[in-house]
């Protein structure tokens, strides 16, 4: 049985938007059994020699799928997709689309949207110049995907795909402020789109139940 290395508990403010849900959405898209080791972050169990053979970076989340071991998000998900067959097209093609994608949702989106937020986290705002910088570059992407989604309604091929399970989730979990998306109505409806398939309502309702706030 596949196990997923999920929280069962994390601080309040991260939990509902941690890594694991991506995951967890995926395995209900994909209809795959599962079970959840869950791991207790301020106990500190990610940080044990025995964890960090499945996640170099004592991070969630992680699976070993008998004996097939992965840590990153959008690995765990691809590698997800290629063995259910579903969520990803089987031509080379169409499966270099959707990689394009996941690298895009990554690295191109999540990596300015990541940098706003542990700005926010530690700086003083004694200098505005880098939190502006910041926010510039979360517009000039956000800018880019308003013109992708112009004609589209997922993000890598005509179907949904696991491109959009990231994506929406970046989406979704990197944006705290509405000044954000607000101009980017094609964007807000794309990703509300992905939020509002069943698969991600059943994710977001068990992970609300069973991870707890610590
Ligand atoms: N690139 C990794 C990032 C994973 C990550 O940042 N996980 C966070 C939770 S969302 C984590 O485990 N943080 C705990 C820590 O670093 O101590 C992925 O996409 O899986």
């Amino acid at each position: 049985m596949l196990k997923l290395y999920g929280f069962s508990k994390v601080n309040a403010g991260a939990r509902g938007h941690t890594r694991d849900l991506r995951v967890l959405w995926a395995l209900e898209e994909m209809q795959l059994p599962f079970e959840v080791v869950g791991m207790d972050h301020p106990a500190h169990d990610l940080n044990t020699e025995a964890y960090r053979r499945l996640s170099p970076f004592e991070q969630i989340p992680s699976i070993d799928d008998d004996g097939v071991v992965l840590s990153e998000s959008a690995a765990i998900v691809v590698y997800l997709a290629k063995k259910s067959g579903r969520l990803i097209p089987v031509d080379p093609a169409g499966e270099a689309q959707v990689l394009r994608w996941c690298f895009a949702a990554m690295n191109s989106i999540e990596m300015p949207l990541l940098a706003l937020m542990v700005h926010d986290w530690t700086a003083d705002g004694s200098d505005p110049k880098p939190r502006q910088f910041l926010v510039d570059w979360v517009h000039l992407r956000m800018g880019h995907l308003e013109r992708w989604f112009a004609d589209r309604d997922y993000v890598a091929t005509d179907g949904f795909s696991v491109a959009d399970i990231l994506m929406a989730h970046v989406l979704s979990a990197g944006i705290k402020a509405p000044t954000l998306i607000a101009p980017y109505p094609g964007v807000a409806a794309y990703r509300d789109r992905c939020l509002a398939r069943p698969a991600w309502q059943r994710t977001y309702a068990a992970y609300c139940a069973r991870v707890e706030a610590g």
